[in-house]
C-alpha cells in the first residue's frame, strides 16, 4: 500500500511538493484553508513539459488521522495551520517543515512531541494561477530531525534518489542557520530593490551585496559559526547564479503586497545579535529590517 502523506499549504511550493511526492510513490493529500472542492486539478510546468494531476482535498474539519504532515505555508503561519489541525495527530505522526527563516521550530515540535523534521529547499516554484505550478530550479531540499537524531525515518527512502533531495542531515539546525545566512543577503535585497536575483550581480549593487554579506557574516561569527560567515561570499554567490532567473520568495510576496518572512528570517538574526554581548554594527541590516517593517501604502 501506497505511504500517505498531507500538505498544509498548497500554494507554489506546497504544489510542487504535491507532484514531488506523488512522483515518489505516496498518496497525497492537500489541506487548504477553505476547500471550494474535493479534488483540486494542478498543473505543473517544468522545462522538460508538463503535467496535469488532480489531489484529494481536505478541509482542517476533517478527522481522519494524518501520519506525515508536510507543511508548505508561510513560516509566520505555519504554527497556526499545524494547530488546526492537532486533533488528527496520533503518538506517530510526524511534521516536516519547510519554511525559510527560524524561530518558529520549538512550538511546531512541541505539538508533536519532538516528531518534528525540520527542512530546508532552493526549490524555486512560481503559482501563475491557482491551478498552475511553474518550476523555476529544482534546487536541493535538505531534511533531518530538529531533535537531532541520525537515523531518518522509513518514508525518507522513498525521496532519497530523486534530484531534489539531499542526504538526511544529522545536524539540520546548521543547515536551516546556512540558508537563514544566505536569505538574510538575498531575500530582503531583492525585495526592497524589486530585482530578480541575478540581478544582484550586477556592478551597481556590487557595494551593497558585498555590506550585507559582510554584516551578516560579522553575526554569524560572533555567534561563534565561524565556517558558516567564511563560506557566506561563496555561497551567496552560488545561490544567485543558481537561481539567477527567479524571484526571491520576500520578492514575490512583496509585489502581491502580501506579509513577507522578514521576522523570520532578518527579525530572527537581528534578535540574536541583539542578544550578544558585544554586538556587530549592521546598519544596512537594521535599515532593510525597518523598511520590510512599514505598512504597505495604501493599507
Ligand atoms: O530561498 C530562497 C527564497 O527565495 O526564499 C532563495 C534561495 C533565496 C531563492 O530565491
Amino acid at each position: 500500500m501506497k505511504p500517505r502523506c498531507h500538505i498544509v499549504g498548497p500554494g507554489a511550493l506546497g504544489g510542487l511538493f504535491a507532484f514531488r511526492l506523488t512522483a515518489a510513490g505516496f498518496h497525497v493529500s492537500l489541506i487548504g484553508q477553505h476547500p471550494a472542492t474535493q479534488q483540486q486539478k494542478l498543473t505543473l510546468l517544468t522545462p522538460k513539459g508538463q503535467q496535469t494531476l488532480e489531489f484529494p482535498c481536505e478541509s482542517s474539519n476533517t478527522k481522519s488521522p494524518i501520519s506525515l504532515l508536510w507543511v508548505t505555508t508561510k513560516s509566520f503561519a505555519a504554527l497556526n495551520a499545524v494547530t488546526r489541525l492537532s486533533h488528527r495527530f496520533t503518538s506517530e505522526t510526524v511534521i516536516v517543515t519547510l519554511g525559510n527563516g527560524m524561530g518558529y521550530h520549538n512550538a511546531l515540535s512541541t505539538l508533536v512531541s519532538g516528531r518534528l523534521v525540520a527542512g530546508s529547499t532552493t526549490a524555486g516554484c512560481s503559482s501563475p494561477n491557482t491551478q498552475t505550478r511553474k518550476l523555476a530550479g529544482e534546487g536541493k531540499t535538505r531534511l533531518g530531525w530538529w531533535a537531532g537524531a541520525e537515523t531518518a525515518p522509513d518514508w525518507f527512502a522513498n525521496i532519497k534518489d530523486t534530484p531534489w533531495c539531499s542526504d538526511w542531515e544529522s545536524n539540520i539546525e546548521q543547515a536551516l542557520l546556512e540558508k537563514l545566512a544566505i536569505n538574510c543577503v538575498i531575500n530582503p535585497m531583492t525585495a526592497l530593490l524589486n530585482i530578480p536575483n541575478g540581478q544582484l550581480l550586477d556592478n551597481t549593487h556590487q557595494h551593497t551585496l558585498a555590506t550585507a554579506i559582510e554584516e551578516v557574516a560579522a553575526i554569524f561569527n560572533r555567534l561563534g559559526h565561524t565556517d558558516i560567515a567564511k563560506n557566506l561570499p561563496h555561497r551567496v554567490g552560488h545561490v544567485i547564479s543558481d537561481t539567477a532567473q527567479n524571484s526571491s520568495s520576500m520578492r514575490t510576496d512583496r509585489q502581491r503586497q502580501a506579509t513577507t518572512e522578514h521576522e523570520e528570517i532578518l527579525g530572527y538574526l537581528l534578535e540574536r545579535s541583539s542578544g550578544l554581548k558585544e554586538k556587530p554594527l549592521t546598519p544596512l541590516l537594521c535599515s532593510w529590517l525597518s523598511a520590510l517593517r512599514q505598512p504597505y501604502p495604501n493599507q
